[in-house]
């Protein structure tokens, strides 16, 4: 794999031997964090694998990378001048744009001289009788905090497929998560990408303009939705910025934290006429949420998604020339239950000369070969080898770390059967560590920014309480997490997510329990139970002095 080079910001700092909290990633969640607890006059540090701040928006820089949740929206809340200065570029920003304006964040709030850049964390252990957390990274630095939050983000541990032969190929690869930052120049080339996840259906169409020939290995195709994105305009800039604390209110108390109005008519209760003009109007919004929104009962109903999912099937066809290449880019499980994606001229581009998708359901690759790849009725020969293979989703980040509580017990160990947590946030056997978005909280079905935020806030409240209280240690209760694991199963089980093997549900990682991870109950009705719960002195929380 061609490494991405490094750049810059050398950690010429020592490590402190000890902070109030030690902090992991840099990313969205880790600097809003950082700025809150200076705030509060705690110490803390972070560290951070990257060499500089974002994140996600530092790691993923493949051609066409975009948010697709609009910029306005996608952006901090907490500091109102930051809001009011920012000046933002497109309605779906780049990941330049988005890195650019994580680095201003960054600059603004002095937050760098807080962070230890190029420092991957190994290792966290409880020391109970300290009630301290003993932190140790890459170096061989060890610190000692006494709340440890994990700031390392859902999709951040990527992953190469399982496909013999991986080391073989003797031209250039790369992962779209970890782009190098140099870029890539594809003129002239001959290039196969596998994966048509969101990082595959942003990257190809880009690609494929440079690249002599794109050859596509598809296991399952996406449902994808043109993003129609634009430069935004000066008025929509001002209205938003004069509208602001109303639309972020809106945010807080909406489904997937970007406010739209609450659907009540079933799919099925409509004509077909009507349906088709609603499924229109979304389609040509170039937003996600006002068509999984469309109607009330779209996530639940299969008769009622089906609705939906005909309609795009029909789009397909209508866009893509070729028959057979429509049809095999048409998914068979029920929309929105594997993330669908935002794109820019996807389908589009299987019209091109020098595009050419390949169905693995009908010729599985066998393996990756010196010159290319060889599937069950093909060999193919490259000269790069894109790998758009996604990640260990929600977990990877956190157990690939050696973290241990109570009794020296393994945070992986203790998930074997899948995430189990309290809100999403906290685990029990493992005191004063929190996780921003972790498992069980609406964090990857909702816009991240609007869940990071409500994290950070609520965890820096709890830490406030107990220094206010004269407390040292809080921890869920075996029976409040059991009964929130049992209430996030719930919730998933009233809805049609579990019915595709989507990385909701670990199913892309061999080995890993078949789970559910996110709560689909909703940003608004989430953030109400994590407030009650607060409230409440921390309700199915035990807190010791
Ligand atoms: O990863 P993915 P991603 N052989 O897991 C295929 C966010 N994101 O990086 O579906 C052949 O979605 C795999 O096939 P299958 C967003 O939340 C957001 O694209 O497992 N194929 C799939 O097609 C997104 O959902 C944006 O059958 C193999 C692909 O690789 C999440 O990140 C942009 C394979 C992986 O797709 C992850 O997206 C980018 C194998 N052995 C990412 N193994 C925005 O727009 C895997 N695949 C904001």
């Amino acid at each position: 794999m061609s490494a991405p080079p490094s750049d810059s910001q050398p950690a010429s700092r020592a490590v402190p031997s000890s902070v109030d909290v030690v902090v992991v990633g840099a990313g969205f969640s880790g600097m809003y964090l950082l700025h809150k607890l200076r705030e509060m006059n705690l110490s803390a540090v972070a560290f951070e694998a990257g060499t500089d701040v974002g994140g996600t928006w530092y790691w993923n820089r493949y051609p066409g990378a975009r948010v697709d949740v609009e910029s306005l929206a996608y952006s901090y809340s907490f500091s109102e001048d930051l809001e009011q200065e920012y000046e933002w570029q497109e309605r779906y920003p780049t990941q330049p744009e988005i890195l650019r304006y994580a680095r201003h964040v960054a600059d603004r709030f002095d937050l760098r001289r807080d962070i230890f850049f190029r420092t991957r964390v190994n290792a966290a252990a409880y020391d109970e009788q300290g009630r301290t957390w003993r932190v140790r990274t890459e170096h061989g630095d060890a610190v000692t905090a006494r709340f440890l939050v994990m700031a390392t983000g859902c999709l951040s541990a990527s992953k190469l497929p399982e496909i013999p032969g991986l080391d073989r190929f003797a031209g250039a690869t790369y992962h779209t998560a970890h782009w190098p930052h140099e870029g890539v120049d594809f003129t002239g080339l001959r290039v196969g990408i596998i994966g048509t996840g969101s990082s595959g259906v942003q990257s190809i169409p880009v690609i494929a303009e440079q690249a002599a020939q794109l050859t596509v290995f598809q296991r399952t195709p996406a449902y994808s939705l043109p993003a129609r994105n634009r430069r935004l305009r000066p008025d929509e800039i001002a209205a938003m910025k004069a509208n602001y604390r109303t639309f972020r209110q809106a945010q807080k108390e909406s489904g997937f934290g970007v406010p739209t109005p609450i659907p009540t008519k079933s799919a099925l209760e409509v004509s077909d006429e009507e349906r088709d003009a609603t499924f229109e109007r979304a389609w040509e919004s170039g937003s996600l949420v006002n068509l999984l929104t469309a109607y009330a009962d779209l996530s639940i109903d299969q008769a009622a998604n089906d609705t939906a999912k005909r309609f795009i099937h029909r789009k397909i066809h209508q866009i893509v020339e070729d028959p057979r290449t429509a049809a095999d880019l048409c998914p068979e499980y029920p929309v929105g239950t594997k993330r669908p994606c935002l794109d820019t001229g996807y389908y589009e581009t299987y019209n091109r000369e020098n595009v050419h998708l390949v169905n693995l359901r009908r010729t599985p690759i066998v393996e990756i070969t010196e010159r290319g790849i060889r599937t069950s009725d093909q060999a193919y020969e490259f000269d790069v080898i894109v790998y758009a293979t996604g990640f260990d989703a929600m977990t990877g980040a956190l157990t690939s770390v050696d973290i241990r509580g109570r009794g020296g017990a393994p945070l992986d160990e203790a998930w074997s059967a899948g995430p189990r947590t309290y809100l999403g946030i906290s685990s029990a056997g493992y005191p004063n560590l929190f996780m921003i978005t972790g498992p069980g909280s609406p964090s990857v079905l909702s816009n991240m920014v609007v869940s990071i935020e409500q994290h950070v806030d609520w965890v820096t409240d709890a830490i406030a309480y107990l220094d206010h209280q004269g407390l040292t240690t809080i921890e869920p209760t075996q029976e409040a997490e059991d009964a929130w694991v049992d209430h996030v199963n719930l919730i998933a089980d009233a809805t049609l997510y579990p019915k595709a093997n989507s990385w909701y549900m670990g199913a892309n990682v061999p080995g890993k329990p078949q789970v559910f991870m996110p709560y689909a109950g909703g940003v608004g009705e989430y953030r109400k139970t994590c407030d009650e719960i607060a409230a409440q002195g921390y309700k199915g929380f035990a807190l010791s002095v």
